[in-house]
């Protein structure tokens, strides 16, 4: 059966799902929803149907079954295609990074999401102050110093070896973020470039890499960030 991605029209947490599904061979779909009103509200029906215990954006559908939270996600589907390690140690460090990149991902939305109003306006809401200068500033800081320690660890092609696990996905969508919102970062770390031109090299990304769909770009984040970053103007 033919999995289906459901997600907002944005990269966001679903990029690392897609590339990994465009790497693999196998048919997919996507099933997209607009960041509306009429968006929302068919996200509201999907999200109280009885279907999944924690209704949450992106989610797969696979043979019936409903998969959340988009690390489970990306475990899901390294287990389903072969990308997933089984040397114990594999598992260490491909479960050190996975969470090291959520730590970071989840900072930067932090600077890039206004806590205040992104989601309301709600009673109260008025009383922060959300300063995206100086919460990027404290971000580009903090990957400053762990860019090189990402440079240190990519001594192979691929994180623990010659083919990619689902942590490379993971990785290489972070990186490509990094790019376009603290470019500087990458001075200096080449193996953090290597890594990623050997990714945009793979089979079946490779021609993605080179499509129209891709050279139109998709935003990052949502219209509501301070920052949404990514599609080529
Ligand atoms: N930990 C979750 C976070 C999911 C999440 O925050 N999803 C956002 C989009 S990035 C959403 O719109 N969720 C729908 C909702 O909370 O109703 C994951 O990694 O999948």
């Amino acid at each position: 059966m033919t999995i289906t991605l459901t997600y907002w029209s944005v990269r966001g947490l679903a990029e690392p799902i897609r590339h990994i599904l465009r790497y693999q061979d196998e048919p997919w779909e996507e099933n997209t929803l607009q960041i509306s009103n009429e968006g929302f509200g068919d996200w509201m029906k999907m999200r109280d149907a009885d279907d999944m215990p924690f209704g949450n954006l992106p989610f797969i559908e696979d043979d019936g079954k409903k998969v959340t939270q988009s690390i489970t996600i990306m475990r899901y589907l390294g287990r389903k295609f072969g990308m997933f390690p089984t040397d114990p140690d594999d598992i260490v460090l491909a479960e050190i990074v996975e969470q090291e990149l959520f730590d970071l991902r989840n900072k930067m939305s932090s600077a890039c999401y206004n806590p205040y109003n992104a989601f309301g306006p709600f009673p109260g809401s008025e009383i922060g102050k959300f300063d995206h200068e100086f919460l990027k500033g404290r971000f580009a800081q903090r990957v400053s110093e762990r860019v090189p320690k990402f440079n240190k660890i990519l001594t192979k092609p691929f994180l623990l070896g010659d083919k990619p696990c689902y942590v490379d996905f993971l990785l290489y969508e972070f990186l490509d973020h990094l790019k376009s919102f603290v470019p500087h970062t990458f001075e200096g770390n080449d193996n953090v470039l290597a890594f990623m031109k050997r990714f945009e090299e793979l089979p079946n990304l490779k021609e993605w890499f080179e499509s129209e769909k891709y050279k139109e770009g998709n935003y990052i984040n949502a219209p509501m960030a301070a920052w949404h970053g990514g599609k080529k103007e």
